[in-house]
Parts: structure tokens; C-alpha cells; sequence
């Protein structure tokens, strides 16, 4: 069956690309770091007997020939960038997870009637532009050339990034497979929470991924002189901020099911003596109900409008991406069901708090996702970990789950 120890080589040695002091890894869009890891992975697909090639927005592809060269193709895999100081199974499992899977077939000689093609997507994070899911965007045809005029925090655009790394900008539309006939796109993903770990499940199935709300909030104040200035007279950008910062844990709490962070938080002029002029924020929201998700989010508004009114600062928002929730296809939920039966593994279904490349291939076929047990639910921390076997049960319910697609 598949080969544990070669799976796990592989993630220990790909893990190693990007290491920082901490023990964790920060492997960003078009970077260095980034290139090396693809073409590490690019030496697993070849050594799994796979064909090899890159496409118009940094995705990396490993293709197994299926008999029926008219055949849908069952895609799978999953993203090979990371967060900043993250751990080493987020994405890579499901990439190599899926390597390992054709690469067994290929030793076990076995046909399949449809292709599957591993990718290994590129930025699905969005840690360095945040803009999340840039590969999969791609091969969806949902990439604008106003997306690649999007700078990160050195002022670099994704078109200088890429340029920078060999790709051309204006062939970004190559990628797009939204007109081909794709039978299903299944991913591997480690759980990234608390739910298989508190049921003492190895695998897990998913029946739909969150929506995905990104935003970035500038509160206006005034800046001016902490001494001189009395309370009464200010108009404090961070005191506002803060005030905020509370109305969106409160209004998240509320529904208990939404989840709502403030991720970033930016402070100018950053005096020590100065009252805060301007403070930028993120906002990440999400829920696995879109018309919760968009009441919480009237509410936090609401709010923020009357703290604006209060302390005489104003509110300036941009929406850096608002992705929909996305549901898993019955047809693939059956067939991992079946596929963890065979290997003799209980199975449970569980929504997914993160969010996956899944997320964007579901407009251009249906989706599945195969969850893996995360040690205390701990993720994007070096902390992250999940054992040999419960990775060795998760792709061996890929095998099976990708069998069942491809064969017939
Ligand atoms: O943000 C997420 O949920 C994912 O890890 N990109
Ligand atoms: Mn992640
Ligand atoms: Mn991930
Ligand atoms: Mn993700």
C-alpha cells in the first residue's frame, strides 16, 4: 500500500525550505524560498513517474495518464506556500499526500479510466499580498490584472513578484481550466482545529468550507500632543480602534458559530508622546452560514459607526476579498466514506474553519476534502504536528477516495 516512511521523508525534508530560528516556516509567493520548494516537489513528481509542468500563475502540476484520453480529469493536491512562521503539514500533506497516492498506483500498476493531475497550488495563504487562494484564482479564471497590481508590505506588486521569479504577468489567463471538463477536485488538509482530536478520529470528512471575509479598516483620529492635550479634547485613533477591536469579538461571540479576527493591527504615527493620528486593522470573518456571516458583519458596522460618531474619528474600509462558503459534493462526502471503510478507519463529518484552494475550484467543479488530526487543533504556529499515522491514514483514504473517481 502506500509507502509511510517515503511520505514522511518527504514532508520532513520540504519543511526544512523556508525554516526560521523558531523552528517554523515563512515560504511566501515568489520568493526564493518558494522556488526552491517547487522544485523540490517537482523532483517527488518525477520520481512518482509523473509529467511535470508549470503553469501561467506559479502552479505546479504532476500528471498520471489515465486509458480514456476523453476522460474528465480528477484533480487533487494542495497549496505550497505557507504562513508567516507556520508548520510543515498545512498544505504539504495534501500535496505530497497526493504524490504518494499516484505514485502507489504506478507501482501497483494499476489504470485508472481518468487522468488526475496533482497541483501543488501556489499562494493559497495570501500571507504576502493578502489576497488568499492566487494559484487557484488562476486555474479558476479569477485573477484581474487589477489583482496583480496589489503591492505587499515592501511596496512590491504580485506583477513586479512575478516578473521577479520568471512568469509573465499578461499570460496569467493561460491557466484558466474553467472550460476543460474536470470530474472533481478532492483535497487532503490537516484539520487545523480541535473536533477529530476531541473525538479521537484520525480522519475526517468534510461537508462544506466557511466563507472568507477580508477586510482592512483605516480609523481617522487627529494626532497631537500627549501632554498638552486634555482627555476630553481628543480624538484618539487607537482608543477608537480598541473600542472596535471589542465589537467584533462581542458580535462574533454572539451567533456562536462565527469566528472574527483581528489579525494586524498598525499604529501611526507611533510616537511615544503622540496621540495616535491613524490606525489600520484587518478583519477576517467567517461562518459556515453566509446570512450569518452578513448579519454579524451589519452589526460590527453598525457599531463602528457609532464609536465613529462618539470620538469624532471616521472609518475608511476595504474589502480584500470576500469568498463565499463552499459545499462538499454528497457524491465525494459517499465516496470517502466508502474509501475510509476500506481502510477499516470510523469516519465523521465535519465542517472546516479554514479555508482551502477548495474553496475557488468549486465553481469550476464539484469538491471534496479529507481532514487530518491536528495535535491540540494547533496551526500557522511551528507548533503544528500530526502523527505518521493519522498522515498514513489520511492519504490512504485519499488513495481509495481518488480510486473510486479515477478508475471508472
Ligand atoms: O486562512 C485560512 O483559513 C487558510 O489557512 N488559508
Ligand atoms: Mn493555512
Ligand atoms: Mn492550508
Ligand atoms: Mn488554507
Amino acid at each position: 500500500m502506500i509507502n509511510k516512511e517515503r511520505l514522511l521523508h518527504r514532508l520532513l525534508e520540504l519543511g526544512k525550505i523556508g525554516r526560521n530560528q523558531s523552528g517554523g516556516i515563512t515560504r511566501h509567493a515568489f520568493t526564493q524560498e518558494d522556488r526552491s520548494a517547487k522544485d523540490l516537489v517537482a523532483v517527488y513528481m518525477r520520481e512518482a513517474g509523473l509529467q511535470v509542468r508549470e503553469d501561467a500563475v506559479g502552479n505546479l502540476i504532476g500528471r498520471r495518464e489515465g486509458c480514456d484520453p476523453n476522460a474528465a480529469v480528477v484533480l487533487t493536491g494542495s497549496h505550497i506556500d505557507s504562513v508567516c512562521d507556520g508548520g510543515i503539514y498545512d498544505g504539504a500533506l495534501g500535496l505530497l499526500g497526493a504524490i504518494e497516492v499516484l505514485q502507489t498506483l504506478n507501482e501497483q500498476h494499476i489504470e485508472t479510466k481518468h487522468p488526475i493531475e496533482v497541483y501543488a497550488f501556489n499562494d493559497e495563504e495570501g500571507s504576502r499580498f493578502s489576497f488568499s487562494m492566487f494559484g487557484s484564482r488562476g486555474v479558476i479564471g479569477n485573477l484581474s490584472h487589477k489583482d496583480l497590481e496589489i503591492k505587499d508590505r515592501n511596496g512590491i506588486s504580485v506583477a513586479e513578484a512575478m516578473k521577479a521569479q520568471g512568469y509573465d504577468p499578461n499570460k496569467i489567463g493561460e491557466a484558466n481550466r474553467s472550460q476543460e471538463s474536470i470530474k472533481a477536485f478532492i483535497e487532503l488538509h490537516i484539520e487545523q482545529g480541535k473536533v477529530l482530536e476531541s473525538k479521537n478520529l484520525s480522519i475526517g470528512i468534510v461537508s462544506g468550507i466557511v466563507n472568507e471575509l477580508w477586510l482592512k479598516c483605516s480609523v481617522y483620529g487627529e494626532a497631537g500632543h500627549a501632554g498638552a492635550t486634555p482627555m476630553t479634547l481628543r480624538h484618539d485613533a487607537l482608543v477608537a480602534a480598541a473600542e472596535m477591536v471589542q465589537v467584533v469579538e462581542r458580535e462574533a461571540k454572539s451567533t456562536g458559530t462565527t469566528v472574527a479576527t483581528v489579525g494586524r493591527l498598525n499604529v501611526q504615527p507611533g510616537g511615544i508622546n503622540i496621540i495616535p493620528g491613524t490606525v489600520e486593522f484587518t478583519l477576517d470573518l467567517r461562518d459556515t452560514s453566509q446570512e450569518v456571516s452578513d448579519k454579524v458583519e451589519r452589526q460590527i458596522f453598525k457599531e463602528f459607526d457609532r464609536i465613529c460618531k462618539d470620538r469624532g474619528v471616521s472609518l475608511k474600509t476595504d474589502i480584500l476579498q470576500r469568498i463565499p462558503p463552499a459545499p462538499c459534493a454528497e457524491e465525494f462526502q459517499i465516496a470517502a466514506q466508502k474509501a475510509c471503510v476500506a481502510s477499516e478507519l470510523p469516519y465523521f463529518s465535519l465542517p472546516s474553519g479554514a479555508g482551502h484552494d477548495a474553496m475557488q475550484m468549486v465553481n469550476i467543479c464539484p469538491i471534496g476534502m479529507i481532514f487530518v488530526r491536528s495535535k491540540d487543533g494547533i496551526s500557522h504556529n511551528p507548533a503544528e504536528w500530526s502523527s505518521p499515522d493519522d498522515c498514513a491514514d489520511g492519504v490512504k483514504v485519499l488513495y481509495y477516495t481518488l480510486l473510486e473517481l479515477a478508475v471508472k
